[in-house]
């Protein structure tokens, strides 16, 4: 394999200049990981911080919509809070159940314990590969997708299972339920847990975590787009308002 920091710095040019790349297709997920760790120092020394992590793959109709079949963890920087058009090569939005941690996740309380907020969230995801066609290892080395977030008004932390959830973006429009999100989004955190002490990613007080989205992404709308949450503020953004 081509170093990893080789790796990510190809992968870093793609986002910066939106210009699509060739899929890698062999990489091992330890190997993913470590590009995506690469990725993540390249963008802090461009003076952006992590705000956040973000889970993928979390409903069935993502991972058949993708061809995947395991969660992937990506990392959320200073520079995807609001990004929502400029720069991006095939951009997508999901809607995404977002939390807040009170607390640094250390392994003293249960995460569940660490988050202090809910809120609807729009997750802009740009695959830099060609086609958005990847392997499971491909779209973690790419920090999975990440591209830009927007989050809709905090409220107090509460059981947010079987909720409906609307996206809307531009004509397009789908619907689901969070019951998607591997059961209920309470358990998305429980496996970000484990994959984050696996792969040795921090979880600190302040971060966004976005639990991953329950429906299958839309193209972009330059439009408008809106995402809806039974019991939570509605978040959009876009030209029209209604
Ligand atoms: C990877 C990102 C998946 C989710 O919520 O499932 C994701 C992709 O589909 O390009 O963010
Ligand atoms: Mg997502």
């Amino acid at each position: 394999m081509r170093a990893a920091v080789n790796i990510a710095e190809t992968l870093h040019e793609a986002q910066t200049t939106a210009t699509e790349i060739p899929n890698f297709g062999d990489l091992t997920v330890e190997d993913a990981y470590e590009v995506q760790h690469a990725l993540i120092t390249l963008r802090e020394r461009a003076g952006e911080t992590v705000t956040g992590v973000k889970l993928g793959f979390t409903s069935e109709a993502k991972m058949k919509q993708m061809g995947v079949s395991e969660v992937i963890v990506g990392r959320l920087t200073s520079g995807m809070a609001g990004r929502t058009s400029e720069n991006l090569i095939h951009p997508k939005v999901e809607p995404e159940i977002a939390y807040r941690l009170g607390r640094d996740v250390d392994g003293s309380a249960p995460i569940e314990e660490c988050v202090d907020a809910v809120a609807a969230a729009i997750e802009v995801i740009d695959s830099r590969y060609r086609d958005f066609r990847f392997t499971y290892t491909d779209v973690i080395a790419d920090n999975t997708s990440a591209a830009g977030y927007v989050i809709g008004d905090w409220q107090p932390v509460t059981d947010v299972g079987g909720r409906a959830v609307r996206l809307t973006s531009g004509t397009a429009h789908v619907e689901g339920s969070t019951s998607a999100i591997l059961g209920n989004p309470a358990n998305a955190l429980r496996a970000l847990e484990e994959v984050a002490r696996r792969r040795g990613i921090p979880l600190k007080a302040g971060y966004v975590v976005l639990a991953g989205a329950a429906t299958v992404a839309l193209p972009l709308s330059g439009d408008y787009v809106e995402c809806s949450i039974d019991g939570l503020a509605p978040v959009s953004f876009g030209g029209r308002t209604r």
